[in-house]
């Protein structure tokens, strides 16, 4: 059991007025706060210990060095994978995503196809978009059923030979449907087709083993697991890793240059161009050390009290209409109400102290394939509660009611 009242008092944000009523923040798929610890962990580090890493001889640069690189360690335990080395920093699951995208072209001909479901964010399309354009490879796309998931009959079609890549979220941010990953991985590896994970909005709120799953490619992001943002992570197994081609280059990724000729470092700095984000990678750090100590499974038994209240009690609102009920869903309900626009409802709801995402939430495809405008999204992060639900429903029935 948590104790949610001791962990609400860790995030100083939480405790303000917006507009003149407390504030309620459901707006965690995009990006969740920070607790105290998070915060202190970057004021320690700049107060004490900063310094570039992985060059100097002198103190502070070994201990920034040591602080950055134990992160990565505490970022391999925390998805089990099996070396720290194939632990990558990047600044978030877009820049993972292209990193993937652009070094496995190399694994790409004209004709072969790339496989992408229809819930996709942007971040985890338009890289392979692109990829395909260089490549001539096709994209190819899964189709979604009425309640928002993977229809694995068309899975199973579309998957063949000639498929190099298969890229999915593990959740999808707008309709919260938790996707068979590990089905999908083991079906893939059949065709010896490759598959990256998008695990931006799964890493938050539940247990994740690289291993377990099989997963090529894992990619995530700091700052919706209450880390700072501008860092994230790319897991990619090793074999994958040493036969693709550094993404960017500069200093740290080389072994030796001259104008010539240059080789590259070994795993993972040959992906890790220029001065990292030192700060906020072991701000991170302190995000893990935090999760752990709530403990994942319990974050993950929280938020599904708190999205089965929500659904029970959004039900009573009457032309409601959820988008993405899955039978397996995470931590967030996505819906619209009669023929109001989502964004009059946002704007409405923002007046009366609640956050929330209105639009397309990066995924314009899906609004297309559903053929609405966008949705009201009220996502949870662990620092929810019952009670500020209670409230989010009563202001959306006024919200409602004046809209009506
Ligand atoms: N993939 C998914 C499934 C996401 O939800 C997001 C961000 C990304 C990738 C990109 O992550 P980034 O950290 O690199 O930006 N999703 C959202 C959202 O739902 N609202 O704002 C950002």
């Amino acid at each position: 059991m948590i104790d949610i009242q001791n962990i609400r008092a860790q995030f100083p944000i939480l405790h303000q007025e917006i507009n003149g009523k407390p504030l309620i923040y459901f707006d965690n798929g995009a990006s969740s706060q920070k607790p105290q610890a998070v915060i202190d962990a970057l004021v320690n580090y700049y107060s004490k210990d900063h310094a570039n890493v992985h060059r100097g001889v002198h103190t502070l640069s070994q201990r920034a060095t040591d602080q950055f690189e134990d992160v990565r360690k505490k970022t391999q335990a925390f998805v089990n994978a099996k070396h720290e080395y194939e632990v990558i920093f990047t600044r978030g699951t877009t820049e993972a995503i292209n990193l993937v995208a652009s070094s496995f072209k190399i694994f790409l001909e004209e004709g072969d196809e790339v496989l992408i479901s229809a819930m996709e964010h942007h971040s985890n399309i338009v890289p392979w978009q692109m990829a395909c354009e260089e490549t001539g490879a096709i994209l190819k796309v899964i189709p979604l059923d009425e309640k928002g998931q993977i229809i694995m009959d068309r899975f199973d079609e579309l998957l063949t030979g000639k498929t190099r890549m298969v890229a999915i979220n593990h959740v999808s941010n707008t309709l919260g449907t938790i996707n068979p990953v590990e089905e999908i991985i083991a079906k893939a590896h059949k065709v010896a087709a490759a598959v990256l994970i998008d695990g931006a909005q799964s890493c938050p709120h539940m247990k994740i083993d690289v291993q377990d799953l099989d997963a090529d490619f894992y990619c995530f992001s700091s700052h919706k697991m209450y880390g700072p943002t501008g860092i994230g992570v790319l897991y990619g197994k090793e074999e994958w890793l040493n036969d693709m081609p550094p993404y960017q280059g500069g200093g740290e990724m080389i072994d030796t240059c001259t104008f010539e000729d240059t080789t590259f470092n070994e795993l993972p700095f040959k992906f890790e161009a220029g001065t990292p984000n030192i700060a906020d990678t072991i701000a991170f750090g302190a995000a893990i050390d935090w999760m752990n100590q709530i403990g994942i499974e319990n974050i993950a038994a929280w938020e599904n009290e708190l999205l089965d209240y929500a659904t029970e009690k959004l039900s009573e609102i009457e032309g409601i209409r959820f988008i993405g009920q899955a039978e397996k869903k995470a931590s967030l309900v996505s819906f619209l109400v009669g023929d109001i626009h989502p964004y009059d409802l946002g704007t409405l709801l923002d007046q009366l102290g609640v956050a929330v995402r209105t639009g397309h939430h990066c995924t314009q495809p899906l609004m297309d394939y559903y053929q609405i405008p966008g949705t009201v999204r009220a996502s949870f992060a662990v620092y929810n509660t019952k009670e500020e639900i209670d409230q989010f429903v009563a202001a959306l029935k006024r919200a409602v009611t004046m809209l009506g």
